[in-house]
């Protein structure tokens, strides 16, 4: 079993992230913590418990920091909807079921961390204001986690500004301390994750699980007509999810990065230098940045994930070869679905 803490800011791309880990056989989700980003932190605290308790997953939550460290707080309801996931009523009404702990996400990480030294991975979807202060409080805490996974950055193109994306973006200063950490980060950017698009097929494998990939699939349906404008939405958190879980599906190359802090048009750029990679100076940490993903693979992992939260089969039929809804999968479903039998069978 992986031992992982997820720190997110659900976020519709959050809780697709959590339904992955929550329903990976494989993974122990020792925790979550939450922080300020997507929306505001009262609100990714109570969506993270909504969408924990959707997936029949009692870990305990933390709220963490509820604004960035230096600077103004910016939400995304424009991506996110109203609530933060979408506009419609949340997953569950009743989120008593997920413990609420109380104390700082910050301590939370680096109790957690160290209850297993080297044993737990963390992964990051929100800006990384929770685990720059982790890192402050516990200057020890890159030796003493398995890694560390951050949806995050681009190596090319932003998303919120030109040079930017979201998470970086929010909350630059704690961004540059998690870079320049001593640990090596697996960034899994803009880049990557804008490989993984959500079509209307992969939507019906979801929706056809029953009522966990129901509920992904309608969120998706909102994240498709709002930030994506309409275009397959690109699948970040879960990305990033996924690489923690199955490092083999991500290819990543040896960089050293660099946050930009001060430029008045480039504050959040990831500053990603290959060529330094593979020789950085003494003290300059070298990051594992992801270049291409396995597509199928990340699909195929995802699928499988909410299909057990569901209680079905990986490919979403009953044994009469029926979707769970009732009616036959249409062509295009039936192969991308068998792709997916392939792929789990092969895992
Ligand atoms: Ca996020």
């Amino acid at each position: 079993m992986l031992p992982l803490l997820l720190d997110c800011d659900p976020g519709i791309d959050d809780a697709v992230a959590l339904c992955l880990a929550a329903g990976c056989p494989d993974v122990q989700l020792v925790g979550v913590t939450t922080v300020a980003g997507n929306h505001i932190l009262e609100r990714t605290t109570r969506n993270a418990r909504a969408v924990l308790a959707l997936a029949g997953a009692a870990v305990p939550v933390t709220a963490g920091c509820d604004r960035p460290l230096l600077r103004q707080l910016c939400i995304a309801p424009e991506i996110h909807g109203e609530t933060g996931l979408g506009n419609g009523p949340p997953p569950v009404s009743d989120v008593s079921s997920v413990p609420l702990l109380g104390g700082h996400a910050a301590n939370r990480i680096v109790e957690v961390v160290r209850s297993r030294p080297g044993e737990v991975t963390l992964v990051a979807t929100g800006p990384l204001t929770n685990v720059a202060l982790a890192l402050r409080l516990d200057p020890g805490l890159p030796d003493a986690v398995a890694g560390v996974v951050v949806m995050g950055g681009a190596t090319t193109r932003g998303n919120t500004t030109p040079a930017a994306e979201f998470n970086i973006y929010v909350d630059p200063e704690a961004a540059a301390m998690v870079f320049a950490a001593p640990w090596s980060v697996t960034m899994v950017g803009l880049d990557v994750t804008h490989q993984a698009r959500c079509t209307p097929d992969h939507q019906r494998l979801l929706a056809a699980t029953g009522p966990v990939g129901a509920y992904l699939a309608g969120l998706l349906d909102e994240y498709r007509s709002g930030g994506a404008g309409g275009e397959d939405p690109a699948m970040h958190d879960p990305v990033a999810m996924a690489a923690a879980i199955r490092p083999g599906l991500l290819r990543t190359e040896p960089a050293a990065v660099v946050v930009e802090t001060t430029g008045a048009a480039t504050a959040g750029m990831t500053v990603v230098d290959f060529d330094a990679g593979s020789a950085a100076p003494a003290g300059v940490p070298v990051h594992r940045v992801g270049t291409t993903l396995d597509v199928e693979g990340f699909w195929a992992l995802l699928l499988d994930a909410v299909a057990r939260l569901d209680g079905r089969p990986p490919d979403g039929r009953s044994s009469d070869g029926r979707s769970s809804d009732g009616r036959s999968s249409d062509g295009r479903d039936q192969r991308v679905a068998d792709r997916v039998v392939e792929r789990v069978a092969d895992a």
